[in-house]
């Protein structure tokens, strides 16, 4: 049959309008689909200012995709994470993510999560499991790099210096798997350059309140410190014994060093104004990256087994007037 000149031009336009309601069906129906996509999260608690900016990026992005995230704050137990990821099991989750607050004790309910045949990532945390398969990705940072780069810092510093140097080193979270990272690459490193001993290890659990407590101690016993250097694992606990030196003649970054890890906000202001030598960044900001595997893995696809973000270091010879606002 002869088409007429109006349905020659109006052949294209259906056409596209065809394709174009093909396409926005489509697209609903891949939002509803995500929209269906429940994840369960089990987070350690809000200990620092890096772990709540750790948490709102996993809700930006699971709300910027659609996807439905069941947030569960452990408040620093292990045993709550356990209950949480329990009930993400009894909820038949899509995926189920969490940050394993220590290294060891999750055998059996991640068992249970695989034997329900739940996917489960691990992310900014790492742990120990007799089978490997029992979690699917680790995303997060490399703990141990971070503190070499810590020790590199020190190293580079103190290069031209002929003198002996006292380490006060303040540990994370003990048995977790950044506080043992920091640990090991710190020592690694420094341990090259018999100048430097760490006369002190004391554990600060991340908290800025016991970094306090620490820097109390010493000064109770001393009126000034018997240390060269302080490298702490995380900037909260820095802060909270520079709350400390501030009320003493003891100039920080001047009469003792300070080397500290995260990169929040007030550990970089106070690198800008002197108080502290170095911050190595450590970034919370990874939800983004995780729900993309989240919605690789629940579209069959396959992820890798660890992801590293990228890190910085920044020191007192960097020039920081341009650095962004870090958001925490
Ligand atoms: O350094 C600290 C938080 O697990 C890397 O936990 C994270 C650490 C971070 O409390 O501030």
């Amino acid at each position: 049959m002869k088409s007429t000149i109006i349905q020659r031009m109006l052949f294209p336009l259906i056409c596209t309008l065809l394709i174009f309601s093909c396409t926005k069906k489509q697209e609903v129906e891949l939002n509803q689909i995500q929209k269906n996509i429940i994840v369960g999260f089990s987070q350690i608690g809000a200990e620092s200012a890096w772990r709540t900016c750790n948490t709102q990026s996993m809700r930006d992005a699971a709300s910027a995709s659609g996807i439905q995230l069941l947030y569960d704050n452990a408040e620093q137990k292990q045993e709550n994470q356990i209950k949480a990821i329990r009930s993400f099991i009894v909820y038949q989750v899509d995926v189920i993510v969490f940050v394993p607050i220590v290294q060891d004790g999750w055998d059996n309910v991640l068992r249970e999560a695989k034997d329900a045949g739940i996917p489960v990532i691990i992310i900014d945390r790492k742990m120990r499991v007799a089978d490997e398969s029992l979690f699917t990705a680790y995303i997060g940072a490399d703990h141990v790099e971070e503190g070499r780069n810590a020790a590199r810092f020190l190293l580079k510093k103190f290069k031209d210096e002929n003198q002996n140097y006292r380490i006060l080193e303040i540990l994370g979270t003990a048995g977790s798997s950044v506080a043992d990272g920091r640990y090991t690459g710190f020592r690694e490193i420094i341990n090259t350059d018999k100048r430097f001993t760490i006369t002190t290890s004391i554990d600060g659990d991340f908290l800025r309140s016991r970094g306090k407590e620490i820097a109390e101690t010493y000064l109770m016993e001393n009126t000034k410190l018997p240390f060269d250097i302080l490298y702490s694992h995380n900037d909260g606990m820095a802060l909270g014994f520079l709350d400390v030196l501030e009320n003493t003649p003891i100039l920080p970054g001047k009469d003792i060093v300070i080397v500290s890890v995260d990169a929040e906000q007030a550990a970089i202001d106070a690198l800008k104004e002197g108080k502290i030598n170095c911050v190595v960044e450590c970034n919370p900001k990874i939800g983004d990256l995780v729900i993309d595997m989240v919605k690789q893995l629940t579209e069959g696809k396959s992820i890798p087994r660890v992801t590293y973000v990228n890190e910085n270091v920044f020191t007192e010879w960097d020039d920081l007037s341009l650095l962004p606002l870090r958001g925490y």
